[in-house]
C-alpha cells in the first residue's frame, strides 16, 4: 500500500483508525471523568454527613440517658465526665465535643471557639486541622449544651482521591478495551487490504492465477470477490489474446512463407484471399481482376458487411479484393490493408520473376524462343515421342549469304532481315509447333508428330512465304533474301543428338547444293 496524502505521515491504516478513535473517544471520556468525579465527591460528602448525623443522634441519646440517671441519683455530672461515656456510640474516626456558647467545653481542643451553625454540616478548622463538622441545636433542658461531631477533612480527601482513581482506572480500562477492539478491527481490515494489495501486485507481475481468500459476507468480502472476478476475467482475456496472437503469428508466418515460395500468380491470389479472410474473420472473399474473378475463399455471398481492398501491382491497377464478413473495425481494416500491401509486393515479384523467366527463354531481337528454350522444347518433344510413340521433325534454317546483306546495307538492315524471317516463321508454323532462333542467322522449327516429309512441306512453306515477303533496307532499298533448310525426323535419326546432327548435315547439304532449297538426308527439293 502506498501513502496517498502528505497530510498524513502515518502510513498504517490501523494507526490512523486508532488516532481517530482517540480523538473521538477522549472528549467524552474527559467529560465523563469530571462528571463522575463531581458525583463521587458529593457521594463521599453525603456519606460523611450522615455519619456525623448518626454520631450526634447517638451522642444526644447517650447524654439524655446520662441526665436521667443523674437525676435519679440527685447528682449532676459535669460534661467532662459525661463525654467519654457517651463517646462509645460515636464512629471511631470522628471527634465528639461538647459546646457551650460557641466554645468547646469538653473533648479535644477544649476552650477553642467553634464556628458552626447548628443543623448544617460545614467545614471548620480546629487546632490547625481541617474538619467537616455538624453542631446540634442547644439542648435547652441541659444548660445550653450543644454537641458537635467532627470528621477530619483528611479522611474525606483520601476518599475523594480513591474515588477519583477508581473512576480514572475504570475509564482507562474502558478506553483500553475499546482501543484494543478498534486496533484489532483495524488490523483485520489492514490484513484484508494487504492481501488484496499483494494479490494485485502478483497480477501486475503477470501471475494471473493469484486469488484472494474470501471469508464472510461483509464489504471487504465483496471487494475480494469482485477482485477475484476481475482477475478471472483478466486471465480469460489474456488466454484469448494469447490465442489470437498465436493465430495472427501463424497466419503471418504462413502468409510470408506462401508469398515467397511461389511465383505462380493464381496460387498467390488464392493464398492472399484465404489469408485475408482468415485474418479478418470474414465469411469469405474473392479477387476481382480486370476480366473477372481470379480467386476466392470462404463464402463471400453471405449477408454481411463489405470491405474492398484495391491491388495495384507495378503501378498499375491489378484488381481488388472484396471481403464479406460480420464487421470490420479499424484494426481489422488495417490488418487487411497490411496483408494486401504484402500481397502487392509478392505479385510484383511474381511479375518480375515471370519477366526474367521470359527473358531467359526469348530472343530479344526476334521475340522468338532462344536456343536454350528450343533445346528444352526439343528434349521434351523427343522424350514424349519416345515414351508415347510418335515422331518429331526438326527443321534448321540458315539465311543465305547473310554476311553480304550486312556488308551491303549495314548491321541494322541485317537485324531487320532477321526480324522479317522470324515473322515469316511465326506466320507459317502451327499452334503446336515451335519456332526459334538457333543462333546468329540460323533458325529452327520443331514440329511434333511430323515426319521428314511433313517437315519438308513446312520448310517449303517458309521458303515460299519468304520469297513473297518484301524486305526493305534502312535506306529504303529492297532486300532480297533466301534461306536454306535442313530437315530431319526422330524416327529416322533415333536419338536427340542424331536428330540435330542429321538436320545440320541436311542444311549443310542444301547449302552445298546451291542454297535457297530444302534438304533431308535422303532427298533434296529445289525451288
Ligand atoms: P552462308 O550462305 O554460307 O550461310 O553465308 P553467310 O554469309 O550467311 O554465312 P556466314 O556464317 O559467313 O555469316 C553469317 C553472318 O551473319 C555473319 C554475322 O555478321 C551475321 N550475323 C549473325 N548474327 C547477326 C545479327 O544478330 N545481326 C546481324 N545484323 N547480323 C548477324
Ligand atoms: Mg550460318
Ligand atoms: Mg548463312
Amino acid at each position: 500500500m502506498r501513502p496517498t496524502g502528505a497530510m498524513w505521515p502515518i502510513r498504517s491504516f490501523k494507526f490512523k483508525l486508532l488516532l481517530y478513535f482517540a480523538i473521538v473517544a477522549l472528549v467524552p471520556v474527559c467529560g465523563s471523568y469530571f462528571g463522575f468525579e463531581t458525583l463521587a465527591k458529593r457521594h463521599e460528602t453525603q456519606k460523611v454527613d450522615s455519619r456525623l448525623r448518626a454520631d450526634l443522634r447517638s451522642a444526644v441519646a447517650g447524654y439524655s440517658q446520662q441526665l436521667d440517671t443523674a437525676e435519679r441519683r440527685a447528682d449532676v455530672l459535669p460534661l467532662v465526665v459525661v463525654l467519654p461515656r457517651i463517646r462509645a456510640g460515636i464512629d471511631p474516626r470522628d471527634l465528639l465535643v461538647a459546646v457551650q456558647d460557641g466554645r468547646i467545653v469538653a473533648g479535644p481542643n477544649r476552650g477553642a471557639e467553634i464556628a458552626l451553625a447548628p443543623g448544617a454540616p460545614e467545614r471548620t478548622v480546629l487546632g490547625g486541622t481541617r474538619y467537616r463538622g455538624l453542631l446540634t441545636s442547644t439542648l435547652a433542658a441541659a444548660g445550653n449544651v450543644q454537641f458537635a461531631a467532627l470528621a477530619p477533612e483528611r479522611e474525606l480527601a483520601a476518599a475523594y482521591t480513591a474515588a477519583r482513581w477508581r473512576i480514572a482506572a475504570s475509564l482507562f480500562a474502558a478506553v483500553l478495551l475499546f482501543g484494543s477492539l478498534v486496533y484489532l478491527l483495524g488490523l483485520s481490515i489492514v490484513r484484508t487490504l494487504r492481501r488484496l494489495a499483494e494479490a494485485a501486485d502478483e497480477i501486475a507481475r503477470g501471475r494471473l492465477r493469484e486469488r484472494v481468500q474470501v471469508s464472510g459476507r461483509d464489504e471487504f468480502a465483496q471487494v475480494a470477490g469482485a477482485f477475484n472476478r476481475m482477475a478471472e476475467q483478466l486471465e480469460q482475456r489474456l488466454i484469448e489474446l494469447e490465442g489470437e496472437r498465436r493465430r495472427a503469428h501463424e497466419v503471418t508466418l504462413g502468409f510470408g512463407k506462401a508469398l515467397t515460395v511461389t511465383h505462380d500468380v493464381e496460387l498467390l491470389l488464392r493464398v492472399i484471399v484465404e489469408t485475408i479472410v482468415e485474418a479478418t474473420g470474414a465469411f469469405g472473399g474473392f479477387v476481382e481482376g480486370r476480366k473477372g474473378e481470379l480467386a476466392r475463399a470462404g463464402d463471400p455471398t453471405l449477408d454481411g458487411q463489405h470491405l474492398e481492398l484495391p491491388l495495384t501491382v507495378g503501378g498499375e491497377f491489378f484488381g481488388r479484393i472484396i471481403l464479406n464478413g460480420p464487421g470490420f473495425d479499424e484494426e481489422l481494416e488495417e490488418t487487411a490493408s497490411s496483408l494486401a500491401a504484402q500481397a502487392t509486393v509478392a505479385l510484383e515479384n511474381a511479375q518480375l520473376h515471370r519477366l526474367v523467366e521470359w527473358q531467359a527463354l526469348i530472343d530479344p531481337l526476334t521475340g522468338l524462343a532462344n536456343r536454350r528454350s528450343l533445346e528444352e522444347s526439343l528434349a521434351e518433344e523427343v522424350a514424349r515421342a519416345q515414351r508415347l510413340g510418335g515422331n518429331v521433325c526438326l527443321v534448321l534454317a540458315d539465311l543465305d549469304r547473310f554476311k553480304a546483306i550486312n556488308d551491303k546495307f549495314g548491321h541494322p538492315t541485317g537485324d531487320r532481315a532477321l526480324h522479317a524471317f522470324a515473322q515469316t516463321l511465326r506466320e507459317v508454323v502451327r499452334e503446336i509447333d515451335s519456332a526459334g532462333r538457333w543462333g546468329g542467322e540460323e533458325f529452327a522449327l520443331i514440329l511434333p508428330g511430323t515426319d521428314a516429309a511433313g517437315g519438308v512441306v513446312a520448310a517449303e512453306r517458309v521458303q515460299d512465304s519468304l520469297a513473297s515477303r518484301k524486305i526493305e533496307a534502312v535506306n529504303g532499298e529492297p532486300v532480297h533474301m533466301t534461306a536454306s533448310y535442313g530437315v530431319a525426323a526422330l524416327n529416322d535419326a533415333g536419338t536427340l543428338e542424331a536428330l540435330v546432327t542429321a538436320a545440320d548435315e541436311a542444311l549443310y547439304q542444301a547449302k552445298r547444293q546451291g542454297r535457297d532449297r530444302v534438304a533431308t538426308a535422303a532427298r533434296i527439293t529445289t525451288p
